[in-house]
């Protein structure tokens, strides 16, 4: 089956017209057709000099909460400028025609829940929440502060997503795992495979006996494991696939 040049294997379009469970993992690159930055793509202007790897750190916040709060504010303006795209829209697809869908994203964007997409698991948590960075509870309304302080202890409120040394939200890992152990069919779009325990999503997918597709312009350490691995970006590699598998069989 092929469109546009892209090749996508015939047994694998059978394999999702009859899967009976489908679990997705996305990362940062089903966004960048949307115009968000991947997270290790070259930050740009003032932040093209930082590693998102440091910033996104409690001991950056904690060393200097100012800088760290308005790169977030920075991300949140991408953000908040962005519309899903036909991707995201082919996993809303998806999640109609497959009798178990499981969505887990990486991503903070919330363009997974925009494009109208069921439960999404948000392991890394959502860039456009606040919470108090002592009691952890979500506050809507924010002081002009930078960072703004929390109406109830004083402290700084900080962004509701995971940083790296934290540990994901309660329950969430072990969710995404048995979800990945359950599937039949498991898809790993848009991510380098580098951050855990995220990254051994697919791992466990592959030795529970599920099909692992890899969706990705580029190779990552999954790319040899996978039993599928398309060359092509998200949206276009989804959209072709789920028109091969659904739409012609209407
Ligand atoms: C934790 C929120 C423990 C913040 C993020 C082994 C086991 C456990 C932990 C570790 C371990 N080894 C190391 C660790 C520590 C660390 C880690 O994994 N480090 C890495 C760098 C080695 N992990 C952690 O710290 C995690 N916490 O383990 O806690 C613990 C337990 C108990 C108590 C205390 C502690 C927490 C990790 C979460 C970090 N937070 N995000 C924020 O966004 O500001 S992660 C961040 O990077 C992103 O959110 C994203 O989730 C993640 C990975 O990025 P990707 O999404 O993959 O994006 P990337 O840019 O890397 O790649 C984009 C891909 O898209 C590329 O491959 C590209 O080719 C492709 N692409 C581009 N265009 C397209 C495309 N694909 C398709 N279509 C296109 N058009």
């Amino acid at each position: 089956m092929s469109a546009a040049g892209l090749s996508i294997p015939e047994d694998l379009v059978g394999t999702l017209r009859e899967a009976r469970s489908v679990t997705v993992l996305t990362g940062s690159g089903i966004s960048a057709e949307s115009g968000v930055p991947t997270f290790r793509d070259a930050q740009s202007g003032l932040w093209a000099r930082y590693d998102p790897l440091e910033l996104a750190t409690p001991k950056a916040f904690a060393r200097d909460p100012k800088l760290v709060w308005r790169w977030y504010l920075w991300r949140r303006g991408l953000v908040g400028a962005a519309a899903p795209n036909p991707g995201h829209y082919a996993l809303v697809e998806m999640e109609r025609r497959v009798p178990v869908f499981t969505l887990v994203t990486q991503n903070v964007d919330g363009l997974h829940g925009a494009a109208g997409s069921g439960s999404v698991l948000e392991l890394h948590g959502n860039i456009r929440r606040t919470k108090c960075s002592r009691e952890g509870n979500i506050i809507e309304s924010l002081d002009e502060g930078e960072p703004p302080r929390c109406p109830d202890c004083g402290a700084y409120l900080r962004p509701d997503v995971v940083w790296f040394g934290e540990a994901l939200p309660e329950g969430m890992i072990e969710a995404a795992l048995e979800a990945a152990r359950a599937c039949d069919l498991f898809f790993s779009v848009g991510t380098s495979s580098l951050v855990y325990p995220v990254a051994s999503l697919p791992y466990a997918a592959l030795e529970s006996g599920a099909a692992v597709v890899e969706i990705n312009p580029g190779e990552t350490p999954l790319t040899p494991r996978a039993t599928y691995a398309l060359r092509g970006t998200a949206g276009e590699t989804l959209s072709c696939l789920l028109e091969a598998a659904f739409r012609q069989s209407v």
